[in-house]
């Protein structure tokens, strides 16, 4: 098969693309145990199991010390489409989290033309470099069950509608928080759709999630009229990633293309269009749906996710909406969104008080004179319920993976010594 590069040649630095050097261990390491000449590029779309991938120029040692030789005409970079796993690849996987996901920076090897040898005519992703953050929609991160919106994410747009329905709810956002910390992703919420609102609604739902949300940002905007779309800018800077969580209809593609519309890089003067080259959103907007008229639920209308860098130099991840959140953090992650009653618990007379009826219980006083929130408490102690099983569960299973995948390979060994005789 044949992949296409859209864009090929569009000089864009990975940075650009949001690279971190970091990361350049991590590839060398990876490319010498790949035993192939690859070149590190970053997937922008997942559909099924075809990739598009943007491959950035690096520095021309880099190439080399990959073992990459290159021609006059320089090395491969551009926009690549159907882009697959090798057979290899695919051997090795347990299951889906070894996949790529959108976000993701992979190692390609580029397979060149026999009549041109300068020009790549195919990719083939030999290998997923670490993940530094990921947002991950169910479980426990290590198994190979979790399903990954978006990887290698700097900050999470936790998206809410302002608009009357059931779209702003307190318990989601505690869920969202816990997903976003677990993930290793700074998080920041976004209330949306505020021209909906009346100014009470949205003073107190502004309210509601700066008391849940500790250290995050709390914004009201609007992505119909641009409200409030500036200073979500500014809490990113050129080149880092953002990804979008929140229920089908909530506005996160239109927040994308909000976004999209501003089109200027922090500190300079706003620009017209796109940036130049390798496009924002390089064939389309974010297709944006309509909210059912009685509840206002939206359609499902983004199906996979999908990296787009805009002219202010963001990397934008628009990702589908979410029907429930079974949400598989880490116990840390519930305790970050919870520190209020962690503060409590920790002055509890008996170190393993489960607040109920124990003496001297701290939560119970407070649960008892008021400061401290009942329902909270109890979804406190539902999320913390079910992390801790959850991370028992993965444990489990990734030690039953790990024994499964060592079986098969010593069942290809036995079967290639009993070809070989
Ligand atoms: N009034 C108003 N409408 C908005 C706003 N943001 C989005 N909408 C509308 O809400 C509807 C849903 O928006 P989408 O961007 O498709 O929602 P989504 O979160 O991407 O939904 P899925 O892709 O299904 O997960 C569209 O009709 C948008 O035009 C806003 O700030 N104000
Ligand atoms: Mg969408
Ligand atoms: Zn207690």
């Amino acid at each position: 098969m044949t992949c296409n590069s859209v864009y090929s040649g569009v000089p864009v630095s990975p940075a650009e693309w949001g690279w971190k050097d970091s990361l350049f261990p991590a590839a060398f390491q990876a490319a010498a145990s790949a035993g192939c000449p690859c070149v590190p590029g970053r997937i922008i779309r997942t559909e099924r199991h075809a990739y598009s991938v943007a491959v950035p120029l690096f520095d021309r040692s880099l190439y080399e010390a990959f073992g990459l030789q290159l021609e006059e005409g320089g090395p491969v970079s551009g926009i690549f489409e159907g882009v697959r796993v090798s057979g290899k690849f695919e051997y090795r996987s347990a299951g889906p989290a070894d996949y790529p996901a959108t976000g993701d920076w992979v190692l390609v090897e580029p397979r060149f033309s026999a009549t041109n040898p300068r020009q790549a005519t195919d990719l083939v992703i030999q290998t997923v470099l670490p993940r530094f953050s990921s947002v991950s929609r169910t479980g426990a991160g290590a198994t190979s069950d979790s399903q990954i919106l978006a990887a290698n994410v700097d900050t999470l747009f936790l998206v809410f509608a302002l608009d009357g329905g059931r779209n702003f709810l307190e318990r989601l956002l505690e869920r969202s928080l816990i997903v976003a910390r677990s993930g290793g992703v700074r998080p920041c919420v976004v209330l949306n759709k505020a021209d909906l609102a009346s100014p009470e609604d949205r003073a107190a739902a502004s309210e509601l999630a700066r008391s849940a949300s500790g250290s995050a940002e709390v914004l009201a905007v609007s992505a119909k009229t641009g409200e409030g779309i500036g200073e979500l800018v500014r809490l990113v800077r050129p080149g880092e990633t953002v990804g979008v969580l929140g229920k089908s209809g909530v506005g996160k593609s239109a927040l994308v293309n909000a976004l999209e519309r501003i089109g200027f890089v922090q500190g300079s003067e706003p620009c017209a269009g796109p940036a130049a080259g390798a496009g924002s959103l390089f064939d389309s907007p974010a297709l944006e749906g309509e909210v059912r008229e009685d509840d206002r639920q939206g359609r499902h209308t983004t199906t996979s996710s999908r990296l787009y860098r805009l002219p202010s130099g963001i990397l934008m991840i628009d990702s589908p909406g979410i029907r429930e959140l079974k949400i598989w953090g880490s116990l840390d992650a519930v305790d970050e969104t919870f520190p209020d009653i962690v503060a409590l618990a920790g002055q509890c007379r008996f170190a393993d008080c489960s607040h109920g009826l124990e003496a001297g219980c701290a939560v119970r006083a407070a649960l008892e004179s008021g400061s401290l929130d009942f329902a909270r408490f109890r979804s406190w102690k539902n999320l913390e319920r079910e992390q801790a099983y959850n991370e028992r569960r993965s444990d489990e299973k990734a030690r039953r993976e790990h024994d499964q995948k060592w079986k098969n390979i010593s069942k290809a060994q036995k079967k290639l010594r009993k070809d070989r005789s």
